[in-house]
């Protein structure tokens, strides 16, 4: 038996008809049972509200997905300022409103229909289809329409074309169901082919993957992480290429993870096999080749076999395979031993498309969110009104605004360079700018997504709010494309590799950056700190210059993010001088710049990469008592 009610002070009772009262203690019905005529009395009158044909008449509203592009203050600002033609406004804004009413839909349906293997057809044939969701193919019909790929290689806006492409992807990416992976590397491969040069064997494939016609598109795989072989692909990968009589090579090996295994070709990366079948170890032996993905007459795969595909945290929406390349045909397009600085092209792009993908993230996390508070009221008013609610919000926004004029400015640059107007220092910042911009908005995806979802309270972990996929998707963005710490290294290698010229170029650059603030009070602090920071950075790369190898490495990850909290507080203050800025551009600049700008210099004064601390962190990790 279930009491209706058993304190005295519940709301309900106050104001109870009197021929009813008695009904106060007494108990409801269990199911199965007739109900009295008293409990439908009290449910007309409006007092049983949690009876069984009721769940109470409070509903909480949902946040709502406003046109992302319009809802977007610092990047309409942005392009105001650097892009303000008229044809990219309108096209943006109707491609959010798309987005908004459209694409979202489709984008949840890839996370809640993910893509399946079917090995065999029905009669025991292996056809090994990859079989995804009606949404996913509208996706690629989709980018093809809107050039998602294509506008970075038309340049209609000369060297703001990259901008212009990855606000396009910015507004995409959170409702793309993962599709600006297949993307981000069907640009990489693009940009390879055509540092190569266009011509057969890829003519085709760069006018497909680059067209606007759905019926043509292609997109491409980056097949490179081997068993052995995830970071460490010089030394780990097994594939090896056997030469064919034509000039083409049979490929042979095990790739592990290859993302978007329904793409139409690939890039991928082997050792050539002499006529002893010998072949050369180490990233000195790796070669790059293009292969096309295809079927013979009966449905099988040629020269591949889809193992399975991947059981993955996140990104469940995108098929990630294991495969087999079992004599898979392909041409060799690097040098022979050039495969690693021949693909290092695609990693430049994927990395920034990740970093793209990091900062919408963020700004979708904390668009829903404000959205969210408006919505949402409690302690007797909405959560809008909470000032500790609103500082959290505006903490995510000052690292949401961050992240994207640090991904913006690297965009910026390749821009730039591909329409052939880069300066020497453009092309040092990036270089250096490219693994830093990837490394901390990876990072920052994850921090900002997981703060915005518990700002949503317990519906934040719900599954089919949609809230959740965020946050796992966010996780991936720091592993794939190369890690916090292997960034971190590229780091360290292009400053060895450059003679400390990039990092010249990004000292020279950021101070110029903050040449417009000199005379703006407001920006002051702002500015103070970024030149301390600055000078703290010098310091530090004199005194590592002069420790052993191993010093550099233990401040590999604390410079990188020193490299882009000082950069991006250069970046803010610069845009906050524009003369179309808002107060509220001011303001998160001085709020980035109450950040420890240069914690590699904080822990550097700490003694934190002596040589006695690599012992010491092993002896911590180990410890057993
Ligand atoms: C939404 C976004 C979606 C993103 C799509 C993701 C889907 C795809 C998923 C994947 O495929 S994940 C696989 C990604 N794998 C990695 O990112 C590998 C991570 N490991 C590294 O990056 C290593 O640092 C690296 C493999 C590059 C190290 O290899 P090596 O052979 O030890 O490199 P080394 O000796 O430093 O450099 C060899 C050459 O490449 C040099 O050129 P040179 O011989 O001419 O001097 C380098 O300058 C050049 N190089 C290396 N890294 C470079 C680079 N050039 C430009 N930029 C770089 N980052």
């Amino acid at each position: 038996m279930m009491l209706v009610c058993a304190g005295s002070c519940c709301r309900v009772w106050r104001g109870v008809p009197r021929q009813l009262a008695h009904i106060r203690s007494a108990s409801v019905a269990e199911p199965g049972m007739r109900r009295s005529d008293e409990e439908h009395l009290w449910e007309a009158a409006g007092y049983l509200p949690f009876s069984r044909a009721k769940i109470g008449s409070f509903f909480q509203e949902r946040p709502v997905l406003k046109n992302p592009f319009l809802e977007d203050a610092l990047l309409r600002g942005y392009l105001r300022r650097h892009l303000p033609q008229e044809a990219a406004f309108s096209d943006l804004c109707a491609f959010g409103e798309r987005v908004a009413n459209e694409v979202d839909d489709w984008g949840r349906e890839c996370e809640v229909t993910p893509p399946r293997l079917v090995h065999f057809d029905p009669w025991g044939r292996r056809v090994d289809h990859i079989v995804t969701s009606p949404a996913w193919k509208h996706m690629k019909d989709l980018s093809a329409q809107e050039g998602l790929v294509a506008i970075g290689y038309e340049r209609s806006f000369g060297e703001w074309s990259r901008v212009y492409q990855m606000s396009k992807l910015y507004i995409f990416s959170p409702s793309s169901g993962l599709y600006t992976c297949p993307l981000a590397m069907t640009d990489g491969a693009a940009k390879v082919i055509q540092s190569i040069g266009v011509s057969w064997p890829t003519d085709e494939a760069y006018s497909r993957l680059t067209t606007r016609q759905p019926d043509r598109f292609w997109t491409s795989g980056q097949w490179m992480t081997e068993r052995q072989g995830g970071s460490d692909v010089g030394s780990g990968t097994e594939t090896v290429a056997v030469p064919q009589t034509d000039g083409s090579y049979k490929l042979h090996g095990f790739k592990w993870f290859t993302s978007a295994t329904d793409a139409d070709m690939t890039l991928t990366l082997a050792r050539i096999q002499d006529r002893t079948g010998a072949t050369t170890p180490g990233s000195r032996g790796l070669s790059l080749f293009y292969a096309e993905v295809s079927r013979d007459e009966e449905g099988r795969l040629k020269g591949i076999e889809v193992q399975r595909l991947k059981d993955k945290l996140g990104t469940r929406q995108m098929p990630t395979a294991e495969l087999l390349l079992d004599g898979l045909q392909a041409h060799r397009l690097s040098e022979e031993g050039r495969g690693v600085a021949s693909i290092a092209n695609m990693l430049t792009i994927t990395r920034i498309h990740n970093s793209v993908s990091a900062a919408a993230a963020m700004r979708r996390v904390v668009q829903l969110a404000r959205d969210y508070a408006t919505r949402r009221s409690a302690f007797g008013k909405p959560l809008k009104d909470h000032p500790l609610h609103i500082q959290t919000l505006a903490r995510m926004e000052v690292e949401t605004r961050g992240a994207f004029l640090l991904v913006m400015d690297v965009c910026r640059l390749l821009g730039r360079e591909e329409s052939g107007m880069a300066t020497q220092l453009d092309t040092h910042l990036l270089r250096l700018l490219t693994p830093v911009v990837k490394l901390y908005t990876g990072k920052q995806a994850v921090a900002v997504v997981s703060e915005g979802l518990e700002s949503f309270g317990g519906q934040g972990y719900i599954e089919d709010t949609g809230l959740p996929g965020l946050l796992r998707d966010a996780q991936v963005l720091s592993i794939w494309e190369g890690t916090t710490n292997v960034l971190s290294l590229d780091v360290l290698r292009c400053v060895a590799r450059s003679s400390g010229m990039v990092l010249h170029a990004y000292v020279t650059h950021a101070k110029s950056l903050l040449a417009g603030a000199s005379s703006v009070s407001s920006l002051a602090p702002a500015v103070k700190a970024v030149n301390s920071a600055l000078s703290e950075l010098e310091d530090f790369v004199q005194v590592a210059a002069t420790r052993a190898p191993g010093y550099l490495e233990l401040a590999a990850r604390d410079l990188a993010y020193s490299l882009a909290r000082i950069y991006t507080g250069a970046l803010l203050i610069d845009h906050a001088c524009w003369k179309g800025a808002s107060p509220s551009d001011t303001y998160a600049a001085l709020r980035w710049c109450e950040h420890d700008l240069c914690p590699v210099a904080t822990k550097q004064a700490r003694g934190c990469y002596d040589p006695s601390t690599p012992p010491l962190d092993a002896a911590l990790v180990y410890d057993r008592d």
